[in-house]
């Protein structure tokens, strides 16, 4: 099949609480313009096939114009694109997923279960559940799913925790990973990109958040982009956040003196956006 966007953990319209409020005010701002950059960066490379693997907002009541912008930007993308809700965005009659018009080439996940959308141009299926509140304590989609053999691609979309132990959202095990017989399982909810992992022959990744927001996020953010094909996905990972939040320590490792307490932005220059130095 043809080339995949993988992001995720945007989330829109995030309070970025560490900042004081006029540069919060303006880093939501600019996080607003996110899906536009991406759709553009996604039409520019080709892809055909952008998976969103949830939080995509901060809540599930965001401000007003900002699902529609999502919508706008998403409309503008040629290829197809799929949404896993996830714990912000959980998937509600009031929420931002149900209350927007969508384009036609926007597939939405809106019950916790396996929902699969097949995309016969492409010769893939993806599988994949929304969140339908915020929290979700069991995982009651993977366990006993494996994909059909019918010669299609088959693509997992999903928001999760891939753990051993309890977890508020949607525990999965890398055992029913394994057992899924996915081509590729694209995740979110950890906010570090994983890389492409592999749970038995099934490769899975977490493409962590597209901006940092604090320190508990410092260095690149982005996405994952590349092809799956049949037991094989071939992503790598693309820098795309507009600022990187690094700590004072690193920048002086770095000897830039200038930027020790701002976070750098990705068009050049100093942005003046103060960072306390990591503890
Ligand atoms: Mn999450």
């Amino acid at each position: 099949m043809g080339r995949v966007v993988h992001a995720g953990d945007f989330p829109l319209d995030s309070a970025f609480g560490a900042l004081p409020p006029g540069r919060a005010r303006q880093r939501r701002m600019e996080s607003r313009r996110t899906p536009e950059r991406l759709v553009e960066w996604a039409n520019d490379h080709g892809a055909d096939l952008l998976l969103l693997s949830g939080d995509l907002f901060d809540s599930d009541s965001p401000y007003g114009d900002t699902a529609p912008l999502l919508a706008q930007a998403l409309g503008c993308f040629r290829g197809q694109a799929v949404i896993a809700p996830g714990n912000h965005d959980p998937l509600t009659p009031d929420g931002p997923y149900a209350r927007t018009r969508w384009s036609d080439n926007v597939h939405i996940f809106t019950e916790d279960r396996m929902q699969t959308i097949t995309f016969p141009d492409l010769n893939c299926a993806v599988h994949g559940a929304a969140f339908t509140a915020p929290e979700c304590p069991t995982d009651s989609v993977l366990p006993g799913f494996r994909v059909p053999q019918d010669g299609l691609i088959h693509i997992g979309l999903l928001h999760g925790d891939v753990t051993t132990s309890d977890s508020r959202y949607r525990p999965i095990r890398a055992a029913d990973i394994a057992g899924s017989g996915l081509d590729y399982l694209a995740l979110g909810h950890v906010h570090s990109c994983s890389g492409v992992l592999t749970a038995g022959a099934v490769p899975y990744a977490y493409c962590g958040c597209i901006e940092g927001r604090g320190f508990d996020e410092l260095g690149e953010r982005g996405f994952l982009f590349g092809e799956v094909g049949a037991g094989t996905a071939d992503l790598r990972f693309v820098p795309f956040a507009r600022r990187t939040v690094v700590s004072s320590r690193s920048c002086r490792a770095k000897n830039r003196p200038d930027r020790a307490s701002s976070s750098r932005d990705r068009r050049g220059g100093c942005s003046g956006v103060p960072v306390r130095r990591r503890r």
